[in-house]
């Protein structure tokens, strides 16, 4: 029997971008489904995540999986074993984990308070943003794999391991396009202003 593979969706998610980028990296071929976010969600998205109402949703033959370090996590166990996305060494895979995590609860918190915000908490926000990068950049080291450029000062090693994921296609592919980001993150300063 031929797979399903539905991926329920947002362009800009970071979320989604993880699911998206698992799911090349393993060669998986999915049908990619953009949700109209926060607002218009689609009865299919209410019904295979109730709990949380949220994209990503990775839909394997009908069946459900939620959350996207979950998500990739099933990815990785569910195809390709000759390309293992997490490391073998269970303390490797929980020290990957750790800093996924890191990511979640740090970065992207202080990164949408930068966005969001004007003044002195927009001034503290980028503060906890770049210290939370430096942060990953220390986990990082000198290893090939584990911004913009304006934290290429601050952060080189990962700004440049940044660089090289861009040149897998997995990465190139399923990352949105930075104008279009920008452009989003724009209008939604605008309201805050
Ligand atoms: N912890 C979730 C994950 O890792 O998958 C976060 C997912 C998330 O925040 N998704 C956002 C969403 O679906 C889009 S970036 N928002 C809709 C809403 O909050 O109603």
């Amino acid at each position: 029997m031929a797979e399903e593979v539905i991926l329920l969706d947002l362009w800009s998610s970071p979320f989604g971008t993880r699911a998206r980028i698992a799911l090349r990296e393993k060669g998986v071929h999915f049908d990619l489904r953009e949700e109209d976010l926060p607002s218009n969600k689609s009865p299919l998205l209410l019904q295979m995540n109730p709990v949380h109402k949220k994209i990503p949703v990775l839909i394997h033959n009908g069946k459900p999986v939620c959350e996207s370090h979950i998500i990739v996590q099933y990815i990785d166990e569910t195809w390709g074993p000759e390309s293992p996305l997490l490391p073998s060494d269970p303390h490797e895979r929980a020290r990957a984990r750790f800093w996924a995590d890191y990511v979640d609860k740090k970065i992207f918190p202080a990164g949408r308070t930068a966005y969001r915000s004007t003044g002195e908490a927009q001034e503290a926000a980028k503060k906890e943003y770049i210290e939370g990068l430096k942060a990953v950049e220390g986990e990082l080291g000198d290893k090939a794999y584990f911004g913009g450029e304006s934290f290429e000062e601050e952060c080189p090693k990962l700004v440049r391991w940044a660089k090289r994921c861009m040149q897998r296609e997995s990465v190139a592919r399923s990352l949105p396009d930075q104008h279009k980001v920008y452009d989003r993150m724009s209008e939604i300063r605008k309201k805050v202003q």
